[in-house]
């Protein structure tokens, strides 16, 4: 269209109105806005990063992501609405969002994503067949490399939770954790958006201990649900994963915690039942705002010296 892209945030969109809606950025705003292919899907579409930066060699560096599940739909939809806020209004920005490197992949998991649009709307895992061909997909929130394994994970290729056959198994998970490592970025926060449930979890998923700097996670992470709740209203329950939900192990919040990422974060976006995964488009607007409000205040604490 006129825009030069095809998103909008009062629909759900397909990968390619995604994809398409990155490289106009990247087109539009050259000097502040890059795109980068990280690796393929198994079924060989792009892993699409998009960079927002002015460049400081001073800057920290924050990675955020989406559709780790496929049918978590609200959450490609909330990092795409973030991007865009971020990208069209750089200039206008606060110096704390213009300090930071800001690293989006929109959709891990572009096989199942497409898949949800076309076949099973509740398909959760990407789309690798088992060794044995009996069942289908790895849940890639399961696949990482730190105490992979372990609780709330399941050995069993037909489960929903299945860990895939070792560490990194799968090629979405492999290019997040070979970007973030061999990354120049000074990383010092890691947030990754599903649904739903509205919960704002922090490490440890493998086991019911918390980090060391659990007071910290625990502080900013509140501060962050408090803004939700001032700009939309959403109430969100700030906690320790495995203690709030349930244990869940070879989660990429517990790896990019592992690799020293201090502020590493799921958050479970809206709603806490009602609808579930089927969110209702209206909901996009709100959710993204709202969200919006929070990526400001991580903002504001990591500028803080
Ligand atoms: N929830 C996350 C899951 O992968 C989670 C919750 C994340 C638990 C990280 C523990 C650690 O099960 C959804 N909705 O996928
Ligand atoms: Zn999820």
């Amino acid at each position: 269209d006129r825009r030069g892209h095809r998103m909008t945030w009062k629909q759900y969109h397909r990968l390619e109105d995604i994809h398409g809606f990155m490289d106009y950025l990247a087109k539009t705003y050259p000097k502040i806005v890059s795109v980068n292919t990280i690796g393929k899907s198994y079924e060989g579409r792009d892993l699409k990063v998009l960079r927002i930066s002015d460049g400081k060699p001073t800057n920290k560096a924050v990675f955020i992501d989406g559709g780790f599940h496929a049918r978590e739909w609200i959450s490609p939809a909330t990092v795409t609405y973030i991007i865009n806020q971020i990208a069209e209004n750089f200039d206008e920005e606060s110096d704390d969002i213009k300090n930071i490197d800001w690293y989006m992949l929109p959709v891990v998991n572009p096989d199942g994503y497409e898949y949800t649009h076309l076949t099973d709307r509740l398909w959760r895992k990407n789309r690798r067949p088992s060794i044995s061909r009996q069942c289908i997909g790895a849940d890639l929130n399961r696949n990482f490399g730190y105490r992979w394994g372990g609780r709330g994970s399941s050995s069993n290729p037909c489960s929903d939770i299945y860990r895939g056959s070792r560490a990194f198994s799968e090629p979405e998970s492999r290019a997040v954790s070979d970007f973030i490592k061999t990354s120049t970025a000074n990383f010092t926060a890691y947030l990754s958006y599903h649904s739903y449930g509205q919960y704002l979890l922090y490490p440890w998923g493998y086991d019911t201990a918390v980090p060391p700097d659990h007071n910290d996670l625990d502080f900013v992470g509140k501060r962050i649900a408090a803004a939700i709740e001032t700009t939309g209203g959403s109430k969100y329950t700030v906690g320790c994963s495995s203690r709030v939900l349930y244990p869940a192990s070879g989660g990429s919040d517990d790896w990019a915690k592992g690799q020293g990422i201090k502020y590493a974060y799921t958050i479970e976006l809206s709603d806490t039942g009602r609808y579930g995964f089927i969110l209702p488009t209206s909901y996009i607007e709100p959710v993204g705002r709202e969200s919006l409000a929070g990526i400001r205040v991580l903002a504001s604490e990591l500028n803080k010296p």
